[in-house]
């Protein structure tokens, strides 16, 4: 990538043709709303204006690294003017015009970053997706977003080749990658020989700007779309208080780019406040390169999923005392007050929890200096008012366990995802009185700390991923093995849940090698759909619970595993 940018030289400030009088990141109140909203010219252009007038340290913004000792480091200035020209591939070569949509499936490559900014000074929706995904997950996507374009990698664009044409919005396939690959336009060729100017368009604050697929208890990951609030909520002063990242912070968000932790953690939380942004490529998990990236780098805030840190604990058993790193942060799926514990104890700093879903980003959290409660999630960060309320809505006294509500009325608060969209029977299942129900269980205490418990649905959380089950018993209906399974969390020492299958068999595979048979089907679910959803457990059993109308009793099943029955 170094070999692809070099000789690479940014526009001039004078050909930028924004101004930029006036704008800050600190110009907000939590509650104000201000009518128009562009992350890349409202905050990514006035880093750029920092660096051009000298206010700001010559730090990179983006500070990419992988295993082969490339590295990557771009200024805000070279990110405005890469991000322009990503913005003139799309609209100019590509066509896409402000409202359509990208499906955006990439690794961490720096690409990923002009993309999303491109992208927004554009108008274009960006669906950020993971590189697991298999082909039935593309099409999926492709069809329900009726998406016009796509972007991903050598790896991806056979699987996209092969469906493509039961993709009729589809008019653009974008390719990263040194090689080029017919029907596909070369995304790194291009942005060298594009315009460098480009008018940012001026987005209202409420128009969208993003969709994250979430999936449900029950069919296919919904589309939850957000608004260019969603970025705005990072400048916030109470938001602001959540990290309270300075210029001099190097942060490394460990996020798979396809979720909206990364979206939070790579992009809008560190550049707000003109942080710099540290990427390892991370082709594949390994505790022990994070362990080395932790000592070499001057990282000085860590954003994680709890598995991650506890996978580090686990298998690590050397010295964790890393030089420049003053605390971390996590959150994705709950942390034990012992890991929490463990972690300040080998490592010196202190690990604060932060709670969100693709909804919601980060709705609550333990605040930088604020005092740790171990295992609760910390407090609402506004303009979000969570409380804990019953079916109806109703707010819960204190300590008492119910849903985690978000506020939605009289108004909807910035940063709440707008809706399901297409979907106003899910949009509207999700409301509940005043308040956006997230599904999730808590108590809250006095301090107004939250106190996580679990779900109030079959939704599995494991190591960070929200895996819907019949997500899973889809992809298990397709072997010729499974007459009918149920597909419920399971517990786990490293990934806290695990997906768990019971499995009722087909007559012809009912005398088979039954541990072979557990390596075929999780194999078959690796193949047929993202393989961080395949069956960690499997049982094969003569019969699933069901009830008197013949719907399978998941949650008998979920009870269960964690010996509740
Ligand atoms: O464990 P196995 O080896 O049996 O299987 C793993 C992979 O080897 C395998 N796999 C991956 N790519 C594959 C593949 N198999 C076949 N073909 C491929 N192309 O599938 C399994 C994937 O499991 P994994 O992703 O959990 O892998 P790993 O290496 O154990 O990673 C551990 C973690 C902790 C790094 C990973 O689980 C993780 O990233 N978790 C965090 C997820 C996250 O960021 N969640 C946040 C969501 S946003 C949110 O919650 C809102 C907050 C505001």
């Amino acid at each position: 990538i170094r070999k692809s940018y070099h000789g690479f030289h940014p526009a001039p400030w004078y050909l930028c043709c924004r101004s930029l009088s006036g704008a800050g990141t600190l110009r907000w109140n939590d509650y104000d709303r201000p009518k128009e909203f562009n992350f890349a010219s409202d905050v990514l252009d006035y880093w750029t204006q920092m660096e051009q007038e000298g206010k700001r340290d010559p730090k990179p913004a983006l500070w990419w690294v992988n295993n082969q000792g490339d590295e990557v480091k771009w200024s805000f200035r070279e990110m405005t003017d890469l991000s322009r020209r990503a913005a003139n591939v799309f609209t100019q070569t590509c066509g896409l015009q402000q409202g359509d949509r990208l499906a955006l499936i990439l690794p961490r490559v720096p690409e990923w970053w002009l993309v999303v900014i491109g992208c927004i000074r554009a108008g274009i929706i960006f669906m950020p997706g993971t590189t697991q995904m298999k082909a039935k997950d593309i099409l999926y996507r492709l069809q329900v977003s009726k998406a016009q374009g796509i972007m991903t990698t050598d790896t991806l664009a056979p699987e996209v080749d092969s469906l493509v044409s039961e993709c009729p919005a589809l008019k653009t396939k974008l390719l990263v990658s040194d090689h080029s690959r017919h029907g596909w336009l070369d995304f790194r060729t291009l942005i060298k020989s594009a315009s460098p100017d480009h008018a940012c368009i001026k987005s209202k604050t409420l128009d969208p700007m993003a969709i994250f697929f979430t999936s449900g208890t029950t069919g296919l990951p919904k589309m939850a779309k957000h608004s260019h609030g969603l970025a705005l909520r990072s400048s916030l002063p109470s938001c602001r208080k959540f990290l309270q990242l300075k210029t001099s912070d190097v942060l490394w968000c460990i996020s798979d780019p396809g979720w909206i932790l990364a979206v939070l953690g790579c992009l809008f939380e560190p550049w707000t406040s003109g942080s710099t942004l540290f990427i390892h490529h991370l082709p594949q998990f390994d505790p022990k390169v994070i362990q080395q990236t932790l000592f070499k780098y001057p990282i000085t805030r860590c954003l994680a999923a709890p598995a991650v840190y506890r996978m580090i604990l686990q298998q690590i058993s050397t010295s964790l005392r890393f030089p420049a790193l003053e605390d971390c942060i996590t959150g994705g799926e709950a942390l034990l007050p012992e890991e929490q514990e463990e972690w300040r104890r080998r490592t010196g700093v202190l690990l604060y929890e932060v709670y969100g879903q693709s909804e919601t980003g980060i709705s609550c959290g333990t605040l930088r200096g604020m005092k740790i409660k171990p295992g609760s999630m910390g407090i609402s960060i506004p303009p979000f008012d969570i409380q804990i309320i019953d079916e109806k809505g109703n707010i819960l006294p204190l300590n008492t366990e119910g849903n985690i509500g978000i506020r939605i009325k009289p108004t909807k608060p910035l940063g709440l995802f707008m809706c399901y969209e297409d979907n106003p029977v899910k949009t509207a299942e999700v409301e509940c009185g005043d308040f956006y129900n997230t599904g999730d269980r808590a108590t809250m205490d006095e301090e107004g700390y939250i106190w996580f418990l679990g779900r109030n649905d079959d939704i599995i959380n494991s190591s960070g991923y929200r895996i819907g089950p019949a997500e899973v018993e889809n992809a298990l209906a397709e072997h010729p093995a499974v007459a009918e399974s149920a597909v419920v969390s399971s517990p786990d020492p490293i990934r806290k849940e695990v997906v768990k299958a019971f499995i009722v068999l087909t007559p012809e595979f009912l005398s088979r090698d039954q541990d072979q048979l557990t390596q075929e089907l999780q194999q078959h679910v690796k193949s047929m759909t993202a393989p961080y959803k395949y069956p960690r457990k499997v049982e094969f059993v003569p019969e699933l619970p069901k009830t008197i109308t013949g719907k399978i009793k998941r949650s008998e099943l979920r009870k269960k595993e964690f010996g509740q029955m």
